[in-house]
């Protein structure tokens, strides 16, 4: 081994296998090991959110045996740490010759030949060859706790925290693994949205609370055992004050990761209706009682607590809803949920511009239900950090029935409705033991 010799390894490392071990191994052979550890925010722009977060990986990292230095690895574009430690050798699996990081391994190449420097390739090792129980090593790391921080973690490592409504386990199955990839981007859902009228009406309730809490609760709790990803559930004003603890300990008992609650009091009416009644608006000191309850009640600050200001529903102005926001944060709130039924998202923006100049900002919730043009750029862009689609399955899901019920109907038999629906074999492999 030369000790004069730098060689620079990129590494997420986050179940330690013996592929690491030996590209490790290999690394010291050339001489001194340097480990370029991805943060979570690195890792998360293209893979889901390690199951170890960054600390907890240093720390294994730094114990291993041939490791000699560990830098952070802030993005998959290694350009600023390669300038910096300029190292004879960068070592990587010879897996990323396609596909994503096919564009990064070009321009590695070049970097290194600026000073000399080599670019070694290793046979990439198969997780699934070397026998990594990828679902037994999920149970132990998610357990309900490490549930619940999982949102924490994505919105300091993601720009947006995409949540998506899921009315039963099926389609929180369906969320779990939908992914989207074309060659340089790789997107897929952050997480569940326990949406108050999805619930409601996929069990014949309007969104008016007629669907209790309990039953709530209790179906969400078949979601979450299908399911991983972090679950933000709309509980809509909280209930009364003096339910509220015992409903966020069942919430953070379950995993779930969040709960959102709206500043409006009376009987309920989604937020979507045209006619509103103003008088429905929770006063601001009532509220920030509910924040501070909820806060209270949280036994791990990990679980987040989502204010939704619903100013601009009830016909409010700007400066009703900043001050609401600067007051629901100073009482607690972790996030602003700002909703709006405009059809553009002009009145949010203006709302993040001048919220963002503030001491007590915290990071901004979009539902574009209404405002659905809006890009996630945009969103980021203005100072949100989570969007949420709240309720497109459901109204996807029930259109597509119609027609299917439909052609049965009309042909009086269904093999004209085949080409529209699923496999039976399809649809029972949705569920992983089948
Ligand atoms: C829900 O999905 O239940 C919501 C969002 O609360 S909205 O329907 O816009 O009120
Ligand atoms: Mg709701």
């Amino acid at each position: 081994m030369n000790k004069n010799k730098k060689i620079y390894v990129p590494m997420g490392a986050d179940i330690l296998h013996s592929g690491h071990l030996n590209i490790i191994k290999t690394a010291r052979k050339y001489g001194k090991v340097i480990i370029g550890l991805f943060t979570d925010s690195a890792i998360s722009e293209y893979k889901r959110l390690p199951l170890i977060n960054y600390k907890q990986r240093l720390e294994i990292m730094k114990n291993i045996k041939g490791v000699d230095q560990i830098v952070k690895q802030e993005t998959w574009d290694y350009t600023k740490n390669l300038q910096k430690i300029k190292p004879n050798y960068l070592i990587h699996g010879d897996d990323w010759k396609s596909g994503i990081q096919k564009k990064t391994r070009l321009k590695v190449i070049k970097i290194l030949s600026k000073w000399g420097g080599k670019l070694i390739e290793v046979p990439y090792t198969d997780e699934n060859k070397i026998k990594i129980d990828k679902d037994s090593i999920s149970e132990i790391f998610f357990n309900p706790n490490t549930r619940v921080s999982r949102l924490k973690r994505l919105i300091n490592s993601k720009k947006i925290v995409r949540f998506i409504e899921s009315h039963n386990p099926l389609t929180g199955l369906m969320i779990e693994n939908l992914k989207f990839e074309n060659k340089d981007e790789h997107r897929e859902f952050d997480g569940i949205w326990s949406s108050s009228l999805t619930d409601s009406v996929s069990n014949g309730k309007p969104d008016n609370q007629s669907l209790e809490l309990t039953t709530r609760i209790s179906n969400l709790n078949n979601v979450m055992e299908a399911t991983t990803k972090p679950v933000l559930f709309d509980a809509d004003n909280g209930g009364r004050i003096e339910h509220l603890q015992y409903t966020i300990r069942n919430l953070e008992r379950l995993g779930v990761s969040a709960i959102a609650i709206e500043d409006k009091i009376g009987l309920k009416s989604n937020s979507l209706f045209k006619v509103q009644n103003k008088k429905n608006h929770d006063s601001v000191k009532n509220f920030c009682l509910k924040i501070k309850t909820a806060c209270n009640a949280r036994r791990s600050e990990d679980f987040l607590i989502v204010a939704r200001i619903e100013s601009f529903i009830l016909g409010k102005n700007l400066n009703d809803a900043l001050y609401r926001a600067e007051s629901y944060s100073k009482a607690g709130a972790d996030l602003i949920l700002i909703h709006s039924k405009q059809d553009t998202p002009k009145e949010i923006f203006l709302f993040s511009k001048e919220f963002k100049k503030s001491r007590f900002f915290k990071p901004l919730v979009a539902v574009p239900s209404t405002y659905s043009k809006v890009k996630e750029k945009e969103l980021i862009e203005n100072g949100f950090k989570v969007v949420i689609y709240a309720n497109h399955l459901l109204r996807a899901a029930y259109p597509a029935m119609e027609k299917v019920a439909l052609s049965i109907l009309k042909n009086t038999r269904s093999s004209e409705a085949e080409k529209e629906i699923i496999t039976i074999k399809k649809i029972l492999n949705m569920i992983p033991s089948n």
